[in-house]
């Protein structure tokens, strides 16, 4: 088993001996190789240009058709044009970064694999990382051994810009996840998740019952909260650092990053939505949330085609800084403060999705999550999300736990 990835600088499965965290080999870029490894005859490498809009509507449709599936294949990511774009386009983007394979003669695109550059923190040291996604091959050719074809090349790209490890995530089990998430899900229309079956009956309830326990106010409750606008890029920045900074691993982000994740800039579809708090007297910025759209496909539709997620994304709030409750302090019990604040934020964020027309908030049993998942009415889902490091060694860093272990 895993003939591929028994031979990449990974941990390997059951080696559980803490270790001291830092690189597993170290790349001498003269030794890497300056063209790409062959291709499967009949087949080719190319650089897709996303700048070019005939060629992210290949990979979308690329996508559209043969990316991501739950495990009855009922529903099938379909990650948007917008969404593309600004996924792989986040400041720092390389082309060379946005791997393709064609089809010699018709030209067809039937594979890809993406990076783009991520500062990334895992507890006090700081890697400049890619992180790989959109990972794809056309279902026609699975099982060709053609992965780890794509994942060699795009690790070739990487080690080419003195990029040396890599974070990426994935529903399967590969060796070695340094964390696990499981999926939660917040109903907004029960009634659409029920008949495309994405949310079953609960024994002995009833369709109405069900819309009943989900229904959500139609005004936000937090005073000061208002849509992100650029004035608030500092505040939002600083704010989410220091928030992170609560966790063993977490992107590190800049300003021109944070504008790019939290701001619609307003040509073409809507991918992300940002909130903040403003407190009326002080005028500071004392909280934001954020999540972005992904649509999935229903594979089978009866009447409606179409899932419309939102995904919660980052979020942060002074809350979390209660002087009360000094960080230092180990093993106590998250400060309640920290608790209501962020019900009272995530049920302004569900009303808010419900009046955008979301059908669902997604979220993961990450950061400060288990505070609110069960109270706001997620509820568990079957997938789960493993993060994984390539050419990093790090110990296990469980998911929705702080650097002081607090739930
Ligand atoms: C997967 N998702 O285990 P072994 S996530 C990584 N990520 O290798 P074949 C995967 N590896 O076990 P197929 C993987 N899924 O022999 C399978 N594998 O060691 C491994 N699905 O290859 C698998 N997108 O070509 C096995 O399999 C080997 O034809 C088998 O292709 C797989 O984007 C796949 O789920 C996933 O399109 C492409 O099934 C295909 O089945 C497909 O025979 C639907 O492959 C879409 C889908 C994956 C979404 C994602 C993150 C990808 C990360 C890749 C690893 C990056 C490493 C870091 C590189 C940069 C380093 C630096 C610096
Ligand atoms: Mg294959």
């Amino acid at each position: 088993a895993y003939k591929f990835w028994g031979t990449q600088p990974v941990k390997k499965f059951g080696d559980t001996t803490t270790i001291e965290e830092g690189p597993f080999k170290m790349i001498d870029l003269e030794q890497v190789s300056k063209e790409p490894g062959p291709m499967v005859e009949g087949f080719e490498w190319v650089t897709m240009d996303l700048t070019n809009s005939a060629e992210i509507k290949e990979v979308y449709e690329l996508l559209n058709g043969h990316y991501v599936e739950d495990s009855e294949a009922m529903f099938r990511f379909d990650y948007s044009e917008p969404f593309l774009k600004w996924a792989l386009q986040s400041p720092g983007w390389m082309k060379d970064w946005h791997v393709g394979v064609r089809a010699t003669t018709s030209r067809k695109l039937v594979a890809f694999i993406s990076a783009v550059p991520m500062k990334l923190r895992v507890r006090k040291k700081i890697l400049h990382a890619s992180e790989v996604n959109f990972l794809c091959i056309h279902k026609k050719l699975r099982s060709k051994r053609l992965a780890p074809v794509l994942i060699k090349e795009i690790t070739r790209r990487c080690y080419l810009k003195g990029t040396w490890q890599a974070l990426y995530t994935a529903g399967v089990v590969l060796p070695t996840p340094v964390s696990t998430c499981r999926y939660y899900h917040r109903s907004l229309d029960w009634a659409k998740l029920h008949d495309i079956g994405f949310s079953p009956l609960p024994y002995g309830s009833k369709p109405q019952y069900q819309v009943a326990k989900y229904k959500l106010p139609d005004r936000t409750t937090t005073e000061g909260l208002r849509p992100m606008e650029t004035r608030d890029l500092d505040a939002v920045t600083d704010l989410l650092k220091r928030y992170l900074d609560r966790f063993d691993m977490a992107p590190q982000y800049d300003k021109d990053e944070i504008s790019h994740l939290m701001l619609h800039k307003g040509d073409g579809e809507q991918v992300t939505w940002t909130y903040v708090v403003e407190n009326p007297n002080t005028n500071k910025i004392t909280d934001f949330f954020s999540y972005y759209l992904i649509e999935s496909t229903v594979v089978n539709p009866i009447q409606h085609t179409k899932i419309r997620a939102a995904y919660l994304f980052y979020y942060a709030t002074e809350a979390a800084f209660n002087p009360q409750f000094p960080l230092s302090s180990t093993s106590v019990k998250k400060p309640e403060e920290l608790r209501k604040r962020l019900n009272l934020l995530m049920n302004d964020a569900l009303i808010l999705a419900k009046k955008a027309k979301f059908d669902v908030l997604n979220a993961l049993t990450l950061y400060d999550n288990n505070l609110f998942l069960e109270e706001q009415k997620f509820g568990g889902g079957d997938g789960q999300l493993h993060f994984y490091l390539y050419n990093y060694n790090a110990n296990p860093i469980a998911g929705g736990v702080d650097k002081n272990n607090h739930i």
